[in-house]
């Protein structure tokens, strides 16, 4: 899937290109590998170079690079992707190399790296290294620090890698449009000293979000908040790769945010500690113990926890929204409210009416429903007890014992040990589940609420009778 062609025997052509003060000479540009699968790519291990432990990229991969003298070069394409965003979904989007977000770019403290950038959108881009120290003209902010890279056009970006740290890349140029159809990436800088900072598994992904009308292929690209798809790495559950974990490996988390709102994301079963920030690592004794952090708007956060602990432990956004897929905004709450009677009545009107649940909407977990093409349930996901009532930034973090060293494959649902899982209690006289509101509440409503999708681009609209 990964084409490597041109990248390879290339360095030996350019022996003494390392006396070559910044400008490209003689030495072509790179092939640009692409990948259009949305399978987690295995991590890329340095085959020369200091040692480190590569990142694993949810549902993604890492550009692979060629050596040109004492440059590493890499070739990123900017260009229109088909993104899968969960199987039953695709996503027309804009992305890099086959893929939004684009490839996880690696490299190490104090390499010189020449990215080459080609545009093969039908507009002006450039690229911004976010969080990057750099010379202002590598900076990538169209108009201010370089000119456009027009369509058809490839620019180069030379730079020395002053330190190890997590960074992000993204367009400086029509960025609401360019950043809301997909383009952002990751750039791990790892240290020169392989041991410092050296962790047993090291996973990344960005937070991004979409408006994508149920039925459509394209994402709204104004919408300001009212986003119905809240994607890692432009994947939505049950979408989104497991992180997979040997028992008491030491454990890294990266996420960074590139949406228009906060995420606290939030992992059962540990307590962690940040250990990175874009502005560097934290210092052991500035850092604090939590399961929650807080990723801002235009932020990255790592942290680090050891994997003592067996299970498969969810790993989601607390924004409980944003745990959903496409959804409409408009449902009235039908909680304790009898709507047998009422369903029959809409459904004359609206012949796809589906009510709220009069006992919640866990049952839309479960529930087949008639939806537009390319259009993923709300809540969804199956799990060994039954539905997960899922969608959105969720997913599970797979801990076990025996895995082997760098094993990133699904190791399937956690065997609880016996006696270690909550369970009914026998009770020939429980209780009645009790109803909500008063009886004056549950006289069925005038302003109805019809829940279909697609109805009105937000998945609902109010219909009066
Ligand atoms: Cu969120």
């Amino acid at each position: 899937m990964i084409s490597r062609r041109g990248l390879l025997g290339s360095a030996a052509l350019l022996a003494g290109a390392s006396a070559i003060s910044g400008r490209l000479q003689a030495a072509g540009i790179p092939e640009a590998p692409t990948n259009e699968s949305s399978a987690m790519q295995p991590p890329l291990v340095p085959s020369s170079g200091p040692d480190y432990q590569p990142v694993a990229t949810l549902n993604g991969w890492t550009l692979p690079w060629r050596m040109n003298g004492d440059w590493k070069e890499y070739h990123l394409v900017a260009e229109p992707v088909v993104r899968e965003m969960a199987p039953g979904m695709k996503a027309h989007l804009w992305g890099y190399n086959g893929q939004s977000p684009g490839p996880t770019i690696e490299a190490v403290e104090g390499d010189k790296v020449r990215i080459f950038v080609t545009n093969k959108l039908p507009e002006h881009t450039t690229i911004h290294w976010h969080g990057m120290l750099l010379p202002n003209g590598m900076d990538g902010v169209g108009g201010l620090t370089q000119p456009h890279i027009k369509p058809g056009q490839t620019f180069a970006y030379e730079f020395v890698l002053k330190k190890s740290g997590t960074f992000m890349y993204h367009p400086h140029a029509d960025e609401m449009v360019q950043m809301a159809m997909g383009m952002m990436g990751f750039f791990v800088i790892h240290p020169r000293d392989p041991k410092f900072m050296r962790v047993d598994r090291d996973f990344v992904f960005l937070l991004s979000s979409y408006l994508i009308e149920p039925g459509a292929y394209m994402p709204k690209v104004t919408e300001m908040t009212d986003f119905n798809l809240w994607a890692f790495n432009t994947r939505v559950f049950p979408g989104i790769d497991h992180l997979v974990a040997r028992k008491n490996d030491r454990v890294r988390v990266r996420v960074g945010n590139l949406t228009m709102t906060n995420h606290p994301i939030h992992m059962h079963g540990y307590h962690f500690e940040v250990t990175c920030t874009d502005g560097g690592w934290v210092r052991p004794e500035a850092r604090w113990p939590e399961v929650t952090i807080d990723i801002p708007v235009g932020a990255m956060r790592a942290y680090e926890f050891d994997a003592t602990e067996e299970g498969d432990w969810a790993l989601h956004c607390h924004k409980s929204h944003h745990t959903m897929n496409a959804m409409g905004h408009n449902v009235r709450n039908f909680i304790g409210a009898p709507q047998r009677d009422l369903t029959r009545v809409i459904r004359k009107l609206e012949p796809d009416y589906m009510a709220m649940g009069s006992a919640g909407m866990a049952e839309m977990g479960e529930m087949e429903m008639a939806m537009p093409d390319n259009t993923l349930p709300m809540m969804t996901g199956f799990g060994q007890y039954g539905p997960m009532e899922m969608g959105g930034m969720f997913t599970v973090v797979k801990v076990r014992e025996g895995l082997a060293r760098d094993d990133y494959k699904d190791p399937g649902w956690f065997r609880h040990p016996p006696g270690t899982v909550a369970y009914e209690v026998a009770s020939a006289a429980g209780p009645p589940p009790r109803q909500t509101g008063s009886s004056e509440t549950r006289k069925p409503q005038i302003e109805l609420n019809v829940v279909k999708p697609g109805a009105n681009g937000k998945g609902g609209h109010k219909g009066h009778h």
